[in-house]
């Protein structure tokens, strides 16, 4: 119990911003000179265009295309999939990493063998496949013109394929400072939550819905903290209804289709307290797997089931990484967003510009200190985080580097490469 209290103590030290000497003083991460125009953007969108060659007899089905990370043959992981005709190109908006050089696609024909092509990734990426005849229409259980082989949803009329970020298999990353308006200590380990998205679309390569997959990875907070999602492009009457969320604190209220009431977007609301989720040891207080030495615990995994009313086209549906939010110590009206994501209806904006923060709303500046550093930083891949106090920029040796350039160089800070990383401040 003692020692409760002392982690307790140690955690209002480390989370106080004034005064106190942080775990490594030789590291300022707000000396960093960053570019006023950096984006601290981690992935790109792109549109990708495929079309199906016209060779008779057709018989009205769609061939599918799927495109993937890396070679398929040699474990590439898929990032999304549509239908394809040679009446109807598949179309298809997709979010990227930035570092993503090249993407392989693959026709799978309603018949005949399927082929792959490699093309570098740039805004618009443009190919053809050609289609092999069809003698007889492969079998079609729910009669949406994609055959049953190629068909993820095989006895669903409603949906054809599933897309994904950042891949079917892995997970992205959204890590927080938390105590703004006020600089924290730069661990950005105070909420760190891993990320799945599941797209559903249907045979006009249109979203249906979505399924978001979340677990929290670490607390490094004195505060209690909650996790909600903007949909900067969706009104809350556009979706039908959503399940999942974790809420136990009473100061959320819902629309009756899940989204979070007197908002203009739909918003919705992961958890509203980090505890909801968390196998905590007792010894650990409200910290969760950032000391050293500490007792490990674990955190659920949650589902969200997103459905739409009707259906978006895929080349209107805003891909991630969406507007997430940190909700401060169960207060709704303090939020903290990525830089320049714009509050939701419900934030205190009179917080906006003050302490540590320089956000200016009428040039669409938000969550930015005036160093130019940010509270929040989305990755499209798992990295582990930095013990409590060490700043994340000290324990990913190029990240600086990428902070200074703007994005143009070292955008693979996260990755574990060699001598990408200090692993003596990364947590075990
Ligand atoms: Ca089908
Ligand atoms: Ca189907
Ligand atoms: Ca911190």
């Amino acid at each position: 119990m003692r020692w409760s209290i002392l982690i307790a103590l140690l955690a209002i030290l480390a989370a106080c911003h004034k005064g106190i000497e942080k775990n490594n003083p030789e590291y300022e991460t707000e000396n960093i000179q960053v570019p006023a125009t950096f984006t601290w953007k981690t992935t790109r969108e792109v549109i990708v265009i495929v079309t199906q060659g016209e060779i008779p007899p057709l018989s009205g089905q769609f061939g599918r295309v799927d495109l993937y990370h890396g070679d398929p043959a040699a474990g590439g992981l898929r990032i999304a999939s549509g239908a394809v005709r040679f009446d109807l190109p598949c179309r298809l908006r997709i979010a990227l990493p930035a570092i993503q050089q090249e993407i392989y696609l693959v026709h799978r024909p309603v018949e005949g063998n399927q082929l792959t092509a490699i093309q570098p990734v740039s805004d618009t990426i443009r190919f053809a496949f050609g289609q092999p005849g069809v003698d007889s229409p492969p079998p079609d259980a729910d009669g949406d013109l994609v055959p049953d082989h190629i068909d993820d949803f095989p006895d669903d009329p409603e949906n054809a394929f599933r897309s994904f970020f950042p891949n079917s298999e892995e997970d992205a990353t959204i890590m927080f400072e938390d105590i703004w308006p006020y600089k924290g200590d730069y661990d950005l380990n105070d909420l760190v939550t891993r990320l799945h998205f599941t797209f559903l679309t249907n045979t006009a390569n249109a979203v249906t819905g979505m399924d978001l997959r979340f677990h929290i990875q670490a607390v490094g907070a004195g505060l209690r903290d909650g996790l909600g999602m903007q949909f900067d492009s969706l009104t809350p009457d556009q979706i039908s209804w959503l399940s999942g969320s974790s809420l136990t604190q009473g100061y959320v209220t819902l629309n009756g289709n899940g989204t979070e009431l007197n908002q203009h977007n739909a918003v919705i609301i992961l958890f509203d307290k980090t505890d909801n989720l968390l196998h905590n040891p007792a010894s650990s207080g409200n910290f969760f797997n950032t000391w050293p030495g500490s007792e490990k615990g674990w955190s659920d995994t949650l589902t969200m089931n997103i459905r739409l009313n009707g259906t978006i086209p895929l080349t209107s549906f805003v891909p991630p990484p969406y507007n997430f939010f940190l909700i401060q110590d169960v207060t709704r009206s303090i939020e903290v967003h990525m830089a320049n994501y714009h509050p939701t209806d419900l934030a205190n904006t009179t917080l906006l510009g003050t302490a540590d923060d320089s956000s200016n709303p009428p040039t669409r500046r938000y969550y930015l200190s005036r160093y130019n550093i940010p509270w929040a930083l989305f990755v499209p891949a798992t990295l582990p985080h930095t013990y409590e106090g060490i700043e994340l920029a000290s324990a990913y040796l190029n990240y600086e580097k990428w902070a200074i350039s703007g994005g143009a160089e070292y955008a693979d800070w996260y990755l574990d490469k060699p001598g990408y990383r200090d692993e003596e401040k990364i947590y075990k």
